[in-house]
């Protein structure tokens, strides 16, 4: 595999959150766990770690030069069977940075490195623990904003969806070694090369339609992970701010009678019903007084353009004017949810002239101060998302932007293969293809992958994971 002179190294970090916990652990992984360990922690009847058995937690002392740190409880996990397959020994003690602090300056002091971000991980992956989609996934589910979306990744740790891919590549590595076998000892019979080509592409077409499902899948995968983008629109004082305040159940934006009091866009994640959606309140002005306006302007066109979907909101207690045509115009075009704000007021709106204005848009009325139709609009803006569907977070998801490309040229590598047939070519060419797909499929799983690609990947992880 890769040559990483680290590996040799024993590492240590602290793996709980920084700050006053209730109790920190420093984790140490290597070679020479035991012999630092036995050298900064003793149990009241003089053990050290290297006498305790695998899995057993004990209660002592931390020492350093003689002296005692800090009370504490270490827990050994002997190689292989532990998270990185390195003997692993945790010490959770009384914590406050201070005693966590000590721990760390002992355990390094006695020769351990303090460990990159992700390097457990990391180092699971290397020795053959987990494949790379598992310990991508150990990264999502400690990033993850919502339920649904640690339920997807609680299936990808288990390598459900490595198990789903290496399927896909036990077909593809078939008809390749059939494919190089008659490569290299070509027949003479051309009957029954045509029957051949037939019987590969008709396997080539099912492959293709396995990655076509998981790819079909990404889009739901995608949203659970980053959530829908929407984007809050309409003149001032329609209620924009109260509108996000109530979707996301905390004051987040000011609220006030006084127009034009949001100055910048606001942006948040709510979560409903276990989706994230990522809310964004614009100024809602169309001609700017100064140039803090101005930017906001222009950072409100922006987020609409990128908006998955625009609430646009009118104000029912009044008319409709020439503002919310010419912000119409604006967002007009996008995936577009009117909202019809305000009716606990007596109503002003003519519902004829907006049925006119947006005659293909769904309308929800609402009140954002006594939250009247909130639920109804909820309901609506989880239903967009699905279409309709409901998600089944038991399903395998492929949510992950590197694997969605991955998969995406897989599956023209194979699209490639078949064109071969289809255009008479030498079988070879087609097997290239297909050698070309498995290594897509291997830079997925991390078979085969390059060393920048990995630094890269376990560099988003927090240090002590
Ligand atoms: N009666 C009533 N007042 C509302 C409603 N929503 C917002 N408001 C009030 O309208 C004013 C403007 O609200 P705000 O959310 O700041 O509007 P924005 O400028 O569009 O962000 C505030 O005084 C709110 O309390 C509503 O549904 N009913
Ligand atoms: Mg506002």
């Amino acid at each position: 595999m890769h040559s990483f002179p680290s590996l040799e190294d024993t590492i240590v970090a602290v793996s709980t959150p920084l700050g006053q916990g209730g109790i920190g652990i420093v984790r140490l992984s290597g070679k020479e766990t035991l012999s630092i360990a036995d050298q900064m922690f003793v149990t009241k009847n003089k053990k050290r770690p290297s006498e305790f058995k695998s899995f057993s937690v004990h209660y002592g002392e931390v020492v350093c030069r003689g002296e005692t740190i800090d009370e504490a409880l270490l827990t050994l996990m002997r190689a292989p069977k532990s998270y990185t397959k390195e003997d692993v020994v945790e010490i959770s003690s009384h914590g406050g940075m201070v005693a966590v602090g000590a721990i760390l300056k002992a355990a390094t002091g006695l020769g351990a490195r303090l460990a990159e971000p992700g390097e457990f991980t990391k180092r699971a992956f290397l020795n053959g623990r987990i494949d790379l989609t598992q310990a991508e996934a150990v990264l999502d589910i400690i990033q993850s904003k919502t339920e649904a979306f640690l339920k997807v990744s609680t299936h990808q740790i288990k390598g459900e969806l490595s198990a789903a891919l290496e399927r896909i590549r036990e077909q593809l590595m078939d008809v390749y070694t059939e494919m190089e076998a008659l490569v290299n000892f070509p027949e003479e019979d051309t009957g029954r090369d045509t029957q051949r080509g037939i019987s590969f592409q008709d396997r080539l077409e099912k492959i293709r339609q396995e990655i076509v499902q998981l790819l079909a899948g990404a889009e739901h995968g995608r949203i659970l992970r980053e959530g829908i983008k929407i984007v809050i629109c309409g003149k001032p004082n329609v209620g924009k701010s109260s509108l996000l305040n109530v979707l996301l159940r905390q004051p987040r934006a000011i609220v006030s009678p006084i127009a034009g009091t949001t100055r910048d866009t606001i942006e948040e994640t709510a979560n409903i019903k276990g989706i994230p959606f990522q809310i964004v309140d614009t100024a809602g002005i169309l001609e700017p007084r100064d140039l803090i306006e101005e930017e906001a302007v222009r950072r409100s066109h922006l987020s609409v353009k990128g908006a998955d979907l625009v609430l646009f909101m009118l104000d029912a207690s009044r008319e409709l004017d020439r503002e919310d045509e010419r912000l119409w115009d604006i967002v007009r075009g996008q995936n577009v949810v009117i909202v019809l704000n305000k009716c606990d007021l007596p109503q002003q709106i003519d519902r004829k002239s907006v049925k006119r204005m947006f005659p293909r848009e769904v309308v929800m009325p609402l009140s954002a101060l006594t939250k009247d139709g909130i639920a109804q609009l909820e309901e609506r803006l989880v239903e967009r998302v699905w279409h309709g569907k409901t998600v089944d977070t038991h399903a395998v998801f492929v949510s992950n932007v590197r694997h969605i490309n991955a998969l995406r040229d897989c599956s023209s590598a194979v699209e490639e293969a078949q064109a071969v047939f289809r255009k008479g070519l030498s079988l070879e060419f087609a097997s290239e293809e297909i050698k070309r797909a498995v290594h897509f499929l291997d830079t997925i799983t991390g078979r085969n992958i390059d060393n920048d690609l990995l630094e890269h990947i376990f560099s988003r992880f927090c240090i002590g994971k």
